[in-house]
Formats: C-alpha cells, sequence, structure tokens
C-alpha cells in the first residue's frame, strides 16, 4: 500500500522556538510554514531524505495538538506515509477491519489529501494516510 515515510510529525508549543534545531543544528532544509486552519495548527517543513520532518504548533487552545500538549507535553506526534490512491488505501483498510478516523481524505498541508488511522487500531501509533496534491 505504501513504499515511503512522507514524514513524522513532532509537537512543538513554538514554531519559532524548535526551529533552529532541525534547521541549524541538523541541518535539514527548511522549506517554510503554513497554517492549516481547519486542522487549528500552524507547520514547518524540512526536509531529510525523500521524507521531512513536520512541526506542528497549535493555533488555538481547543486543536488537536493543543491537547496532545497538555497531555503529553513536547514529542513525536504521528506517522504519515504515502500512498498514490488515498480513496482506494482507506477502502482497503476498511475492507481489513482496521478503525479509521476518517473515513473520506481532507485537506492537509500543501494542499494534499490526508486521512488518520485511529492509533488503538495501531498500537498507539497515530497514523496519517496522505496522497500528494500532484498524483
Ligand atoms: N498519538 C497517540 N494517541 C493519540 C494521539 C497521538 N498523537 N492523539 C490522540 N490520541 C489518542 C487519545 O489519547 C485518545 O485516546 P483515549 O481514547 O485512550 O483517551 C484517542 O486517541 C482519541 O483522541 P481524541 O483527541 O479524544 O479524539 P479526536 O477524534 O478528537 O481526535 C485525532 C483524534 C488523533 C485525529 C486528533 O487528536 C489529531 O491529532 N488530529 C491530527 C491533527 C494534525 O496533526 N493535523 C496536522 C495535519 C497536517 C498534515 O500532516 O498535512
Amino acid at each position: 500500500m505504501t513504499r515511503k515515510i512522507n514524514h513524522i510529525g513532532i509537537a512543538v508549543k513554538s514554531l519559532e522556538t524548535a526551529l533552529p534545531l532541525y534547521r541549524d543544528v541538523f541541518g535539514m532544509t527548511f522549506e517554510g510554514t503554513e497554517e492549516v486552519a481547519e486542522q487549528k495548527v500552524r507547520v514547518a517543513f524540512l526536509a531529510i531524505g525523500e521524507s521531512r520532518i513536520e512541526l506542528l504548533e497549535p493555533t488555538s487552545a481547543d486543536s488537536p495538538v493543543a491537547k496532545f500538549l497538555e497531555k503529553n507535553g513536547e514529542g513525536i506526534h504521528h506517522l504519515a506515509y504515502q500512498v498514490e490512491d488515498l480513496e482506494r488505501a482507506l477502502e482497503q483498510l476498511k475492507a481489513d477491519g482496521v478503525r479509521l478516523i476518517d473515513e473520506k481524505p481532507r485537506r492537509g498541508a500543501h494542499n494534499s489529501l490526508i486521512a488518520f488511522l485511529h492509533p488503538k487500531a495501531t498500537g498507539g501509533v497515530l497514523t496519517e494516510l496522505c496522497q500528494a496534491a500532484d498524483h
């Protein structure tokens, strides 16, 4: 179904505070920031090989990432696997009995299509599937 990790999401309190470690110390290529209003987050992408680190900062107190920070503090939030056809991947997972959070794709960063699987179905690892906008 997937052959590539698109990105690893890391929840942070502040992009400005977190960025220098990834960009200046680790030397990853900073690709810019973007607000994903529907998800109530501001994200920064840093390229590492064919994948990315996605830093996630909540934009409001009721953002899912704000809830995550409250409960766990800063840290790894989700893994995102890239798929060619997200609708098809979701149908396949449903048929395989995997519990989904999103039954239908929604818009993520870079205008990609994304869907989350329920962490209870994936051993506690919040898993996102994403389909690039140009697919
Ligand atoms: N890792 C592991 N478990 C998690 C989790 C995470 N990051 N976030 C939530 N959970 C757990 C919760 O602890 C909860 O467990 P319990 O039922 O045992 O309490 C369960 O999952 C449900 O969580 P919830 O917050 O109560 O449920 P919601 O349906 O409101 O939200 C979720 C679920 C995971 C989709 C949401 O919290 C979330 O994180 N959404 C993603 C936001 C995001 O990253 N957006 C950026 C996308 C941008 C892009 O990549 O393009």
